[in-house]
């Protein structure tokens, strides 16, 4: 049984909604990052953390790495040079997606209010908006990043885009906004999106 702690207002919904397309069962503690009961598995306070048989992984792409892995979907097999091309597409929405994202989070409402500086953000907002653009050139021949079939880099460039614009970062590619509207379409991430 997988146990998933973090808030699903965060990260954590990426590995929710990758349970979700496994069909595997799973308990959900949604506690707030930097909480006690996250601290007791992660000392950094950072969530989600998925515990499984008697261990605990952090971070989210690890944990969706590992039970794509485990149960032999959502990815190319290990070892393969399409995994290696999809492990590059990740890392490509890690860097630019995910990273901007979270560099506004932190000048917003992560980092102590005097270490702040707000002005970064539309600096943020246009180097997404081209990354943006790069990366729905990939869905030509979509539907998904890595063509017909929903791969890791899409649980976590669906949730970023869905991130963006909650944090009203531009997300005005038609291609890459379709793209968004497929991902959330998906029974398993309304499963998930119900936490
Ligand atoms: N790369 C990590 C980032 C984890 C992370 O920063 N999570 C946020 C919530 S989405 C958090 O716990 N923030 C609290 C903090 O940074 O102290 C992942 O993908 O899991």
């Amino acid at each position: 049984m997988y146990t998933v702690i973090g808030t699903a207002r965060s990260r954590a919904f990426r590995v929710l909604w990758m349970l979700e397309e496994l069909g595997q069962p799973y308990e959900h503690d949604p506690a707030p990052p930097r909480s006690d009961a996250v601290r007791a598995v992660n000392p950094a306070g950072k969530i989600p953390v998925l515990r499984v048989d008697g261990g605990t992984i952090t971070d989210s792409t690890a944990i969706l790495t590992y039970l794509a892995d485990r149960h032999g979907a959502l990815t190319a097999p290990p070892g393969t040079v399409a995994r290696a091309q999809q492990d590059g597409v990740l890392h490509m929405v890690l860097d630019e997606l995910d990273a901007c994202l979270w560099m506004a989070a932190r000048h917003s409402f992560v980092l102590p209010e005097d270490q702040r500086v707000p002005a970064v953000k539309d600096s943020l907002k246009r180097e997404f908006a081209a990354s943006l653009a790069r990366l729905s050139a990939r869905l030509e021949d979509g539907p998904y990043l890595m063509g017909a079939e929903l791969t890791v880099p899409d649980i976590v460039a669906v949730h970023c885009g869905g991130w963006a614009q909650r944090a009203g970062f531009p997300v005005e590619d038609a291609r890459f906004a379709a793209y968004l509207d497929r991902g959330h379409a998906r029974p398993a991430h309304a499963r998930a999106a119900e936490r």
